[in-house]
């Protein structure tokens, strides 16, 4: 039987230490397309977006900028919350780390933590990087640097620690009864060698700067990971809620890969411990806090085949894109080029093709044909004679969810594309517009109905992918079901050319 729970869809918290990246957009677009094909399925959607506002990395670029860390916040916060709303993302909650509800609500799990006896004070030797704002055992440095490559430093502080190390051997158990925890699976593996190597106890205060959620009668804030994991909880502010998008949902979080270490061990653990003590800690207390819980990891954009950075110059603005060629047109390249999981190249050249050769020569020249035959030749209505093709009987919208169900998502846009290319064969064979001219009106008419039925399929299937095209085509339809006689509304332009790369 289908999964029809609701369904907690998250993205990342973004640190607000900058502006925002073509990479935050595009998470958060794979999960608004997530969320916009569940709801569309009937099932109850709940987006989660927010921005990562604590930690020293946001306390020292608001320092670099000559701004107080919270008005720092406020500013760079906003523009996250511009470019999810410019990228057509329909978020139902935007959580701020800085907002009372989730400062409360984390203080609230820091003291059960405390009571379920996870916590002890020690001091803090060994390596961080602010840039990753993550703890790295001596044996992951190389050549000085991360294993992302951000430079660390060495630090010797009082520290609050979480007995993580604890988790190694349950995790390990639990990680064996949930293959489809972290997507994809080679992913996944490298996930289980890292925790066989032995995990540590984590360091989860500083006492070194401030900017944080402090702990009660310490001098101490808390380590900012800790602190923005709970955001997927504390948004959930109302009983009703919690209830319906976390206890009795099914919760996918929506990461890179570069977090993934964070989600698929910190958070169960932490999400078991708020469960249980040490001493009954085990996979089966595991399994009951974090059963509905899934990650799905995508991998890296690269501009131009390159890593993205300021010093390169090839980072790509979204703002600006957007801006230029429209959030549909951003929204399909991202989702269509790379194979979902894994790295993708953004290049001007591929944008191009893939707009001009996919969506404006094929999907849009199949509107733009039929629509204006209908307009001419049909009475500006679906024609009443409705014959049986298989063009209509094909179930695109089965085949997207065999595919979505493993995550191709690139697949199933080809799946669009290829029933489109179908419908175009269609119109090259039977040539309605000759039919129209030596007076074939009731064949003509057939064929313009099949090319209709087959338009609609083709905007239900990709909606979650090409909102503003999903509105503009239902508008055609006059946002009725499709059935014969229906009126037709003119539309001036499917798709807007680009220029090329
Ligand atoms: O890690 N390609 O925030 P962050 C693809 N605050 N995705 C990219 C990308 C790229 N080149 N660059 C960034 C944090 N991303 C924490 C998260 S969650 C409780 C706390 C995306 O601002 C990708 O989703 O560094 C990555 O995981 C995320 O931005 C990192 O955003």
């Amino acid at each position: 039987m289908q999964d029809q729970r609701n369904i907690l869809i998250t993205t990342p918290i973004y640190y607000v230490n900058g502006s925002p990246h073509i990479g935050h957009a595009y998470t958060s677009i794979v999960a608004d397309f997530f969320s916009r094909f569940f709801r569309q399925r009937g099932r109850r959607a709940f987006l989660l977006t927010g921005t990562d506002e604590h930690g020293q990395k946001v306390a020292q670029s608001a320092e670099k900028a000559g701004m107080s860390p919270i008005d720092f916040c406020d500013q760079n916060a906003a523009l996250f919350r511009a470019i999810a709303e410019r990228s057509s993302v329909a978020f139902d909650d935007f959580i701020r780390t800085t907002e009372k509800r989730h400062t409360s609500f984390v203080q609230r799990m820091w003291k059960q933590f405390e009571k379920n006896g996870w916590i002890y004070k020690g001091t803090y030797n060994g390596w961080y990087s602010v840039r990753d704002e993550a703890f790295y055992a001596e044996s992951e440095i190389v050549d000085g640097k991360a294993p992302s490559g951000s430079p660390v430093e060495w630090k010797e502080e009082e520290s609050y620690f979480f007995k993580l190390s604890a988790f190694t051997g349950p995790l390990l158990e639990w990680y064996e009864r949930r293959p489809d925890f972290v997507f994809p699976e080679g992913r996944f593996q490298e996930l289980k060698s890292f925790v066989q190597g032995g995990l540590n106890d984590l360091s989860v205060s500083r006492c070194t700067f401030s900017w944080g959620i402090p702990i009660e009668g310490t001098n101490h804030v808390i380590y900012v990971w800790f602190d923005a994991l709970f955001n997927y909880q504390s948004a959930l502010d109302t009983p009703e809620k919690f209830k319906s998008f976390w206890t009795d949902a099914k919760v996918m979080h929506l990461v890179g890969k570069d977090i993934m270490r964070f989600h698929a061990v910190y958070w169960p653990a932490f999400l078991a411990a708020l469960e249980c003590t040490p001493d009954t800690l085990s996979a089966d207390v595991l399994e009951r806090a974090c059963r509905h819980l899934q990650i799905v990891t995508h991998g890296w954009w690269l501009s131009e085949g390159e890593k993205m950075s300021k010093s390169l110059g090839n980072t790509i603005d979204p703002f600006e894109i957007i801006e230029r060629y429209g959030s549909d047109y951003v929204r399909y390249f991202l989702l269509r080029e790379p194979s979902f999981g894994y790295d993708g190249n953004f290049t001007r050249e591929a944008f191009t093709n893939r707009i001009t050769g996919e969506l404006i020569n094929n999907i849009g020249n199949l509107c733009q044909r039929t629509f204006t035959l209908a307009h001419k030749s049909c009475g500006s209505a679906v024609p009443t004679r409705a014959p049986s093709h298989p063009l209509l009987e094909v179930d695109l919208q089965g085949e997207m969810e065999g595919l979505l169900a493993e995550f191709k998502i690139n697949q199933a846009i080809e799946a669009v594309l290829a029933y489109a290319s179908k419908a175009n064969e269609l119109v090259q064979e039977t040539k309605p517009w000759a039919l129209f001219k030596a007076g074939e009106q009731e064949r003509g008419e057939e064929v313009i109905f099949v090319l209709l039925g087959a338009i609609f399929k083709i905007k239900e299937a990709i909606a979650p992918a090409l909102p503003d095209f999903h509105k503009r085509i239902s508008e055609v339809f006059g946002n009725q079901a499709f059935a014969p006689g229906i009126k037709l509304a003119p539309l001036a332009k499917v798709f807007e050319q680009i220029a090329p790369a």
